[in-house]
């Protein structure tokens, strides 16, 4: 497929050019803070330093780290840099503990939202000609909002489904012919086997590329999601702080998200000290929005863990990439003592010839750390002799043994045991925070 762009100029840009962009807007970005956002003005009096101090990209390093902790404490109003009367849109992000953070959009912001979802949706090969079926949760998550907006700008037909209700998401797929599908990518796996057990072959549908996000996902589900529904799969990430979905996408490549480096300067920070990282280092990353009007953040800290790469990418376009987030530096599990992600488990299942509906389960007992995994087998595989579990259950263990240096207690369970998400999926249940 010939490369596809949405903003060519942009999206190419040389990246001498675009490093001058982003100084410029930097320069512009941190005094519209510093005179409107008191809360971040503070913390730049704290560290003794002005607006005068800041020249370009160069001069990044010294402003302040903003955290979600900063938001729920200037919440709801403190980060707001305009007017409340110019703000024509809230979003908020998923989380379920504490006061949630609210993001605040101009009309201008939201516009810039939804070009990031159209360079998106036009580089997975998307065009005016297609169906897209969007069913990520519309509402005050972003996901819904962001791609339908983004369709919209392209042009496509868009069907503004949400999430759930599986049964009618496959009537309208088939009766309208959807060819594009944003969900996460838990709901897409879901769609698949649902498809499969009302008879359909991954053929009979028109889909053929979809959009999944909002949750960290494999390569094996990937390929495992793209033979289900024969299409193409690509990631996009985002987080409400800076928007939402869009602030990265994957490319026909398949081979890093590219921030949108216009709107956005990534940094790779030392999740313990704070430090820069050089270029290539596995870190925390750090967004700094450059033309956001309303909630216009300096500096935040994702926590997601990954790495970025700046070579030039085939497709042509010269944003740098960033890998799949590897974790994230506060919801990494530490089990007796060894660092956990889940990717690494789901990694190994897939591997193994299992589906990805598992649940991690972490407890304490007598002052050690339980470790357990259920996994649910598929309906082929339950036919098999308690025996042959037993013995299937034990090589599932060995291998994740092998993969993080400590065994689980695998328990292998009958189809659908495990609640299916709609939304996020909820990967791990870590018990000992309620006991600590
Ligand atoms: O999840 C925005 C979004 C919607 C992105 C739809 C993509 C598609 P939040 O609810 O604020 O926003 O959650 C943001 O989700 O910091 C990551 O930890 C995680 N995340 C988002 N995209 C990905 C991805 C939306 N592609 C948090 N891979 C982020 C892995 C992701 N993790």
């Amino acid at each position: 497929m010939e490369p596809r762009y949405f903003q060519k100029e942009i999206e190419t840009m040389p990246r001498e050019q675009l490093k001058q962009l982003q100084s410029e807007k930097l320069v512009k970005q941190v005094r519209h803070v510093y005179d409107h956002v008191p809360y971040y003005r503070d913390l730049m009096d704290k560290k003794g330093v002005t607006p005068d101090d800041i020249h370009g990209i160069e001069d990044l390093h010294k402003l302040p780290f903003l955290t979600k902790a900063d938001l729920r404490e200037t919440y709801p109003y403190g980060m707001l840099a305009v007017p409340l009367s110019d703000c024509v849109r809230i979003q908020s992000t998923s989380g379920t503990t504490g006061k949630r953070v609210i993001a605040y959009y101009t009309q201008k912001d939201v516009d810039l939202w939804e070009d990031c979802c159209a360079r998106a949706l036009v580089a997975a090969g998307t065009d005016k000609e297609d169906v897209v079926q969007v069913c990520y949760g519309y509402g005050l998550f972003t996901g819904g909002p962001g791609l339908n907006g983004g369709s919209h700008r392209v042009g496509s037909l868009t069907l503004p489904m949400s999430s759930g209700n599986t049964e009618r998401q496959i009537q309208f797929m088939m009766d309208l012919k959807s060819t594009v599908l944003c969900c996460t990518p838990s709901y897409a796996a879901y769609i698949a086997e649902s498809l499969k057990e009302q008879g359909y072959r991954p053929e009979d549908n028109c889909l053929k590329a979809g959009i999944f996000g909002a949750e960290p996902w494999t390569e094996e589900m990937r390929h495992d999601i793209e033979a289900g529904l024969g299409i193409k799969a690509y990631d996009i990430y985002g987080l409400t702080e800076t928007s939402g979905p869009g602030v990265a996408f994957e490319c026909a490549e398949q081979k890093g998200m590219h921030i949108n480096e216009d709107h956005f300067i990534a940094e790779i920070i030392d999740p313990d000290t704070g430090e820069v990282l050089p270029e290539g280092s596995r870190g925390e990353l750090v967004f700094t929005s450059l033309d956001k009007e309303a909630f216009p953040l300096l500096r935040y800290r994702t926590r997601d863990i990954c790495v970025l790469n700046p070579l030039p990418c085939s497709c042509g376009r010269t944003h740098v990439r960033m890998s799949k987030p590897m974790g994230r530096s506060d919801d990494m599990m530490i089990i007796r003592g060894v660092n956990v992600f889940p990717s690494q488990i789901e990694a190994v299942l897939l591997n193994e010839g299992y589906a990805p509906n598992y649940q991690i389960v972490v407890d304490r007992a007598k002052n050690n750390d339980t470790f357990d995994v259920y996994v649910e087998l598929s309906p082929e595989q339950f036919t098999d002799t308690v025996s042959g579990i037993t013995a299937r259950e034990k090589a599932l263990a060995g291998a994740i043994r092998t993969m993080l240096g400590i065994g689980p207690i695998v328990h292998l369970v009958a189809p659908k045991t495990i609640a299916r998400s709609e939304g996020k999926a909820v990967r791990v249940i870590d018990k000992r925070k309620l006991h600590d």
